[in-house]
């Protein structure tokens, strides 16, 4: 690094003279008052001063103004950290988000000159303004994407110690807003100021602020250009997007250190996989798990539990998992059954699983204090229990009365409530379902602030941890499953949830309402979870409270048949609400989505295969497609299923028609095979049996055959559905075991499909890569569109005959899974 500036030794030396100077002068002010409180100085916001210093040591840099520190970090070459020490002590490192901190970076440099000093990635720059400690970035063209409009700053917080920490950057005027997990408003944030603490929001209403989650996460767009900000703090935290000051962008948190991640684009898309390579992505989950579920709060007793089951059966609507929410319990004790309602639950689960149910059971957070409960008693002996400052356990009313919370923040309590589900487990419990987690506390809400958490060493109140605990009470979940299952793999799904959550567990919205208002929010706040690095996410179909009718709940299956995850869930004062409670036509049509669901379930998997693998989101907006076009950022009803399925739900009651845009590309109907020209909305018919769904020109679909749940049959041939293009397009399918971690291993199988054409021919490619091998020999091709009457298929230079031609326009014929290339003439 070259330097003109003075020595900083002896600046530092000087300064600190200085400030002693005007210290001793004060005291001498100080002395003979007869109330020497009235000399206290005031607290005031303070501000960074003048960088007057840098060091680097390997990929870390440190400027300081002679009393504060800030640390600029090269992560990768698209990602740098902040962090800030007031008075230059910075705390140890540590995240529940970001596992491992991975320095990528190839290559980085620290630049001087008379303005600013900078940080140079070969994508991105970090610049350090001399004049005033303004940070900002820019990207290889000198583009400035991010930058501060004040110092970063910050104020004591004489209560708990520790500083109130705040950052405010310039909000440009046409510059939008995503991410920030599970908000219930506009897709869109610009104008918004948005809290994260997570709670327990039953019924919430549109805008309330904040619900269940904290993803102190966001991705600005601006000038067709992306870049992420990722606030990796867990104290109550709070974002403004130019809701204040029109022109300003701030967030801050009421504790913790001001540490966050500038994560460079150009496209959403890359801050999305950059923000998971932060804090990881979705294990794979098992098959099973994509299917469709069905929950109520609560079926019971057993004889109950079975009428549904079988009521699936009957009505031939497919359906994989099966819940038992709390009064499975006994006085609603985790780990235990009320055995006046499940006398015997082993077999009872066994029986369900025989008929292809997978159970799911619920489990929260509070330990009924009873000294004849074993959970209790153990927690109790072992000091597992969170405890007030005075040392006092808290203690307060839930669902089992009075109870006591673990401290999940505990590596020793995690092990711990992980072994207890081996009981569970052994009884054939497939997955559990972890509520109330925010935690959740009659009355009071959640915890008091001054409850003490052991935060893997480093100790913090619950300020500090509130944000973290239902993530590490399904972290315990999932790392207990998972051990006890061996080689198979957990379902796990929370309520509550921090940055990094998705590496142990699915999502769904909370306490939603049966309204068309919620229908739209909730297809929003699966688009933003997505977004915001929870891919497997869903809504309570039909809404937790209140009661929908026929149309209201048929629209929600056909909305939760593209969310990632899939479930119906109703509050227990609600009536029967199963895909057949309402009667025809309503059976009928939501049996044929589900169904739909089944089919498509190779597609999804293959999408949450490039999730788990790449990074990708599972939904996409469609402002992810085109954030070039300032109208798409407003756009929050269409989105895509992966990249090849474009869904628009229908989301007003007696709706026969709606527009949809649709991306630049050409476009299939997917129930009419009429072909649309995208960059521009079309007007769709939309009679309750359909809802708008199209599928870009190129793609290859693999559909399995309908099975009343996965796994149901043998697979003895992939569909694949091959959509006209002339323009190349690729198509990927992912298939392994589908429920065991040999896919870690690298078991497992990656094919990939180009399809391209022109006006006489159609061409698609194979190839694959990996070491698993599928049972099934063949596909069923089924070509939708071709510009021209086919008459010849050569496959591998050998020549096919047989193939049939429809009415509608489609062609069909069989051929090995291991062809290589086809070629379809006129
Ligand atoms: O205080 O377990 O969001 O899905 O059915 C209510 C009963 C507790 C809230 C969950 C809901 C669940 C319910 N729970």
């Amino acid at each position: 690094m070259e330097s003109n500036t003075p020595n900083p030794e002896e600046l530092t030396s000087k300064i600190v003279e200085i400030k002693n100077l005007l210290e001793e002068e004060e005291e001498e002010e100080f002395h003979h008052l007869n109330n020497p409180a009235d000399g206290i100085k005031p607290i005031i916001k303070k501000y960074l001063g003048i960088p007057n210093h840098a060091d680097q040591i390997g990929n870390k840099f440190y400027f300081t103004d002679g009393d504060a520190k800030v640390e600029v970090v090269v992560v990768t070459d698209e990602i740098i950290r902040v962090r800030l020490a007031p008075h230059s002590v910075f705390l140890e490192e540590f995240s529940y988000a970001v596992p491992t901190l991975e320095h990528k970076a190839a290559a980085f440099t620290l630049y001087e000159d008379d303005n600013e000093f900078r940080v140079a990635t070969k994508s991105i720059n970090c610049h350090i303004r001399k004049k005033d400690f303004f940070i900002s970035f820019s990207d290889s063209n000198n583009h400035v994407t991010s930058s501060d409009a004040v110092p970063m700053h910050w104020e004591e917080n004489v209560q708990f110690g520790g500083y109130y920490v705040f950052c405010t950057k310039t909000c440009a005027k046409d510059e939008s807003f995503f991410g920030l997990g599970d908000k219930p408003t506009e897709l869109n944030l610009r104008g918004k100021r948005l809290k994260n603490w997570n709670t327990d929001a039953y019924s919430f209403a549109w805008n309330q602020d904040p619900l269940y989650r904290s993803i102190p996460f966001y991705i600005s767009v601006n000038e067709g250009i992306a870049h992420g900000i990722f606030f990796d703090n867990t104290f109550k935290a709070h974002f403004d997007f130019g809701a204040e000051d029109k022109t300003k962008t701030s967030f801050w948190a009421d504790g913790g250190e001001l540490q966050y991640y500038y994560i460079h684009g150009p496209h959403m898309m890359d801050v999305v996989k950059s923000y998971h390579l932060l804090t990881g992505t979705h294990p794979m989950p098992p098959l099973w798990a994509l299917g469709y579920h069905q929950c109520r709060w609560s079926y019971y007793p057993e004889a109950k539990v079975r009428k549904i089951a079988r009521g699936f059966r009957e009505n031939k609507i497919p359906c994989d998992g099966i819940y038992l929410d709390i009064d499975y319990m006994d006085g609603y004790r985790c780990f235990t059954w009320n055995k006046k309602y499940f006398p015997d639950p082993k077999k009872m689960i066994s029986e369900l699983a025989a008929d292809g149910f997978k159970t799911v059971v619920i489990i929260d957070p509070g330990i009924r204090v009873d000294d004849n409960y074993w959970v209790f008693k153990e927690g109790k002996e072992n000091r597992y229990f969170c405890r007030r400052s005075d040392d006092y356990f808290m203690e307060g009313h839930v669902w089992p009365g009075r109870c006591q919370f673990p401290d999940f923040t505990n590596p020793e309590v995690r092990e711990w409530w992980g072994g207890l589900f081996e009981e569970l487990v052994e009884m054939g419990v497939a997955g559990v379902w972890n509520d109330m987690n925010e935690p959740a506390v009659f009355g009071a809400g959640t915890f008091p602030d001054d409850v003490r958490h052991q935060y893997d060493g480093h100790r913090g109140s619950h300020r500090k941890a509130h944000n973290v605990y239902g993530m590490q009470m399904v972290r315990s979940t999932y790392e207990g499953l998972r051990k006890i299952m061996k080689n198979k793999r957990p379902f796990t799904i929370t309520r509550a949830g921090y940055s990094g959550v998705q590496r142990y567990s699915s999502a769904w919205t909370g306490d939603n309402v049966a309204s068309w208002e919620h229908l739209k929010l909730g297809n929003i706040q699966c688009q933003r979870m997505s977004v915001s690095g929870i891919p497997f996410c869903g809504t309570d179909i039909g809404g937790f409270s209140g009661e929908p009718d026929g149309e209201l709940f048929t629209r929600w299956i056909q909305l939760g048949t593209f969310s990632p995850f899939m479930r119906a869930h109703s509050a227990g004062d609600t009536k029967e609400r199963e895909p057949w409670s309402f009667g025809e036509p309503f059976t009928e049509i939501n049996r044929k989505f589900i169904e739909l669901r089944y089919r498509l379930i190779p597609y999804l998997y293959s999408t949450f295969w490039e999730h788990h693998r790449y990074g990708f989101p599972i939904l996409r907006p469609v402002v992810m497609h085109e954030q070039d076009v300032l109208l798409n950022h407003f756009r929050q009803d269409e989105f895509t299923y992966g990249d090849k399925i474009l869904v628009c739900p229908v989301m007003e009651p007696g709706q026969i028609k709606r527009n949809v845009y649709l991306p630049k590309g050409k476009w299939f109907n997917y129930w009419t095979f009429e072909v649309l020209e995208g960059g521009k909305e079309v007007t769709v018919d939309t009679p309750l049996q359909t809802m708008p769904l199209f599928v870009k020109a190129g793609s290859v679909i693999p559909e399995y055959p309908v099975m009343q749940y996965t796994g149901e049959k043998e697979i003895e041939e992939v569909k694949l559905n091959v959509y006209y293009t002339d323009y190349e397009v690729n198509s990927f399918l992912f298939e392994d075991y589908g429920e065991t971690f040999a896919y870690e291993q690298d078991i497992y199988l990656e094919k990939k499909f180009v399809v391209n054409g022109n006006s006489r021919k159609l061409t698609i490619g194979q190839s694959m890569e990996g070491l698993y091998t599928p049972r099934y020999e063949g596909y069923h091709f089924n070509i939708i569109g071709l510009p021209f009457k086919p008459h010849k298929i050569v496959v591998d230079g050998k020549t096919v005959t047989a193939f049939t031609t429809n009415a509608d326009g489609t062609m069909e014929f069989k051929y090995s899974k291991k062809f290589k290339q086809i070629e379809i003439g006129k």
